[in-house]
């Protein structure tokens, strides 16, 4: 039976607020007992008599005590109920204690053990697998914490107060909800760093790791270190704590916590070096370095009411963190990269069974709305927001923002709210974005009067998404350019604002019939569909002085390439050739933006364009075409190669930074590109001498492309066997670049090593996640592939619910194939849904994916 959703009308303040908590943690393996003692007083905003709630789950109650006087009272399998007749009035004390087994926790929810090291995550609910309490964000309060365990290293939040021989006291005096509490017990050692804020305060930065992984921190030392200096110049907002701590973990569900003054890490995120991370990597560590500490302000500080609200958290924090990452590196790069994921993750969840609002307003499982709407839809409406009030706006609003809510559980209401009273803009209509699930498609047509007037008028479209069947305009920030024939920009970026569903521009004074560039910088998340021919695309390749337009202008063109060569049979047309061709020749392009421009649509890509232009994507045929428009790719630019594989050939010590990533990116797009000519002669070489884990596997993926690379997979196994990360690396490559009709026999093949350790969430998504990401290996026709993810989410379900639910979504986009694979992933879907004690996690998932 599927469990009642819990609704966003039905919000109320909970009728207590508390003023302080006292933990104290006896921690043991399988017999933790945890004390609490809540200082809690009537909330004057729920007027009445009402009863005490606390949720708890997995709790063996040993003893309850209401104002100092033992209390019977038996919890049921959700929490415990305190009858409004034994409240006193006033101010009151409740205290519990309860015992716990982290050792049997393989969910990664609420207190656990990994490698011998006790870690919480209590985001979303997971607080009430520790103790007693009211699990919701909107109850703040003051934590005061004791840990008693016979181990070096015993964190929690906020500042140290004491410590002795097998305890340690913390105290956090900002108030917070219970879902940013952490605590950690290890044998840990730190890389340390002194930091001294904007204010003058003294701020001692530790980040704990296990014994010999202490030389793989300085990346994220730097980056933790850069963030707070930007958070300050670019916000104005400093810490607030005495110390910062950042702990690295090898079991967790997700990336990393933003818990108050300990923040926890997927150990994938904190350790890197050269010869074990890549440049990739090392961008991604500094990214999420950056989410997590700019969330002690946005999150932290001011937080959410109820999780409805997720997005003014993550959809913030998000932009910030994209914010950050294009001043430290480049933002036409990082721009492209960040769309290029919205739409692999974004639209497709936007397209599917799994649509919803920014903003939902109901869930069955929290846990499975951390999605890409939440988050990175969330971050491109606040992009829209300040598109659309100008950076001096954006800049009140947020200052506005944050003086006003410091403190406070709060709203999307309230946030638009800031916006309209720093800016004076009426937001009524622009709050759909939040309200309203699905990808508006944007029309364009042109018209030219041949006098000097030229006219663009858009028509947008809502499609319907589940739960949601009509919607209203939305509005659209349009950032445009125009071009003269010869190139020259005739009108500068200049956003038009349309509100209506159709909407014409009218630009005066043209000297001749201008090429425009629509949605600059992807100004709004829509898709535009517009019939520009080749010629125009080749033209604002070449041309267009927006650089992530001059991207997309040669994304388009190969899209339409590559459509043609699966629905018609056609050849790689010469004009994508040459204008990719000489974009990429073209040194005064920053190397890096010369390597995306070489990347070709992924396959999943290019089946939802074909989906959505009418046709039922072949993946086989799919696959092939875009091998065969890789191969005349090379054959095009085979005579630059050498040079430009010489060009960009990194000779300096190595270092993490922009330029170099972007010397080795397109060194390495163009090794991948000459070994589908030399049969993999310079791709062996390049992995024999590759000093960094980047060129090295790149190199291995080269081969891998060619169906070779075994010894080399070899030599790398040898070499790193003792990695769980770099492990992982080695794991997931042969599955992703394994030959569709053997993926599934890699897969099988892997699964069946002792060292794939299928409940540590970083393997399982290296080889799980890798079947479903190999677009035509997991969607061969036979089903293996669906019958595969299948069997390991019904596994995982029992021991992790979380992570099996995240990776059911490999499902979500099953309606765009043919009818027998439709039979099939339903058939799937089907019997992951009746599979005896299924986790309301999955099997949310599986009924909504089933419609
Ligand atoms: N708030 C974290 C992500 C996160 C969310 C949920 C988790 O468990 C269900 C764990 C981490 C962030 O945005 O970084
Ligand atoms: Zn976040």
């Amino acid at each position: 039976m599927t469990p009642a959703p819990v609704l966003l009308s039905d919000y109320q303040p909970y009728p207590f607020l508390i003023e302080q908590v006292s933990l104290r943690f006896a921690l043991l393996p399988q017999a933790t007992r945890v004390s609490a003692r809540l200082d809690l007083t009537p909330n004057p905003a729920r007027p009445g008599q009402h009863d005490l709630r606390l949720d708890g789950e997995g709790l063996r109650l040993l003893s309850l005590r209401l104002g100092g006087t033992p209390l019977e009272c038996q919890p049921d399998a959700t929490g415990l109920t305190i009858p409004a007749a034994l409240i006193p009035a006033g101010a009151f004390t409740l205290e519990t204690e309860v015992e716990i087994a982290p050792e049997g926790n393989t969910a990664l929810e609420g207190l656990y053990m990994s490698n011998g090291m006790y870690c919480t995550q209590c985001e979303a609910e997971g607080f009430r697998k520790i103790t007693f309490y009211p699990d919701r964000p909107d109850v703040m309060a003051r934590f005061r914490v004791r840990i008693e365990a016979d181990l070096p290293v015993l964190l929690s939040n906020g500042n140290p107060v004491d410590s002795g021989a097998g305890w340690a006291e913390w105290d956090d005096p900002w108030p917070k909800p219970a879902y940013l509490f952490a605590l950690v017990a290890g044998d840990l050692v730190a890389h340390s760093a002194p930091f001294t804020t904007a204010e003058g305060r003294k701020v001692a930065l530790n980040i704990w790791v296990r014994p010999g992984d202490q030389d793989r921190c300085a990346y994220a030392m730097d980056a933790l270190i850069r963030s707070m200096q930007w958070d300050e110049t670019a916000y104005g907002r400093a810490y607030d704590l005495d110390v910062f701590n950042i702990v690295a973990v090898d079991d967790f569900n997700m990336g990393a916590m933003e818990n108050k003054g300990l923040n926890i890490f997927n150990s994938k995120f904190v350790l890197a070096s050269p010869e074990t991370a890549t440049d990739d990597d090392f961008a991604r560590i500094e990214a999420i370095i950056a989410h997590e500490y700019f969330h002690n302000w946005t999150g932290n500080r001011i937080t959410c009411r109820d999780w409805f609200q997720l997005c003014l958290k993550e959809g913030l924090t998000v932009f910030r963190d994209q914010q950050f990452s294009g001043d430290m590196r480049s933002h036409a790069v990082k721009r492209i990269e960040d769309v290029l994921m919205l739409r692999a993750r974004q639209f497709r969840e936007d397209q599917g069974p799994l649509a919803h609002p920014v903003r939902p307003d109901s869930y069955v499982e929290i846990n499975n709305f951390y999605t890409a709407t939440i988050y990175e839809k969330g971050a491109e409406v606040i992009g829209m927001l300040k598109r659309l009030v100008g950076e001096d706006g954006y800049k009140a609003a947020l200052d506005l923002y944050f003086t006003r809510h410091d403190g406070d559980a709060a709203t999307i209401e309230d946030w638009l709210k800031v916006f309209e009273d720093a800016t004076g803009r009426d937001l009524t209509q622009f709050k759909r974005w939040y309200t309203e699930a699905g990808t508006p498609r944007l029309g364009v047509h042109e018209a030219w009067d041949g006098a000097g007037t030229y006219t663009l008028t858009f028509t947008q479209t809502n499609p319907p998404t589940p739960g949601q069947p009509d919607k209203g305009a939305k509005v659209i920030p349009i950032a445009v350019g125009l071009l003269n024939p010869n190139g020259d920009e005739v009108l500068p970026t200049t956003v038009l604002e349309m509100t209506q569903a159709v909407q014409s521009f009218r630009f005066d004074g043209l000297a001749a019939r201008p090429v425009p560039s629509i949605l600059r910088g992807f100004s709004a998340p829509v898709v535009l569909e517009r019939d520009a021919d080749a010629a125009e695309r080749a033209f604002l390749l070449a041309h267009d002085t927006d650089p992530f337009n001059r991207w997309e202008a040669g994304r388009s063109l190969a899209k339409d390439v590559l459509a043609r060569m699966v629905t018609q049979g056609a050849a790689p047309a010469r004009g994508w050739l040459d204008g990719l061709a000489a974009l990429v020749c073209d040194d005064s392009l920053d190397p890096a933006y010369r390597a995306l421009a070489l990347r070709l649509p992924s396959e999943d890509d290019m089946a939802a364009t074909l989906a959505a232009a009418g046709h039922v994507p072949d993946p086989d045929r799919l696959h092939a075409e875009r091998r065969r428009m890789a191969l005349a790719l090379a054959e095009r630019l085979a005579p630059h190669l050498p040079g430009l594989m010489e060009a960009m050939r990194v000779t300096a010590p190595f270092a993490p930074d922009a330029t170099q990533a972007g010397q080795r990116a397109l060194f390495n797009a163009c090794l991948q590109l000459a070994s589908r000519l030399d049969g993999g002669a310079q791709a062996r070489d390049a992995y024999a001498r590759a000093s960094n884990m980047t060129d090295g596997l790149a190199a291995l993926v080269a081969l891998l492309d060619l169906g070779q690379g075994q010894a080399q997979l070899d030599a790398f196994e040898t070499r790193w066997r003792h990695d769980r990360l770099v492990m992982d690396k080695w794991f997931m490559l042969q599955i992703l670049h394994a030959a569709p009709d053997q993926t599934a026999a890699t897969v099988a093949r892997l699964t069946a090593r002792t060292d794939f350790d299928w409940q540590n969430p970083n393997r399982f998504r290296a080889v799980i996640g890798a079947l479903s990401a190999n677009h035509a290996g997991f969607h061969q026709a036979d089903g293996s592939g669906y019958r595969l993810l299948a069997d390991w989410l019904i596994r995982l379900d029992p021991k992790n619910p979380q992570t099996a639910a995240r990776m059911s979504t490999a499902f979500e986009t099953w309606r765009r194939y043919d009818a027998g694979r439709q039979q099939l992933i339903r058939a799937e879907l089907s019997r992951i849904a009746a599979t005896q004690g299924l986790s309301r996690d999955l099997g949310e998932m599986a009924g909504r994916m089933l419609g």
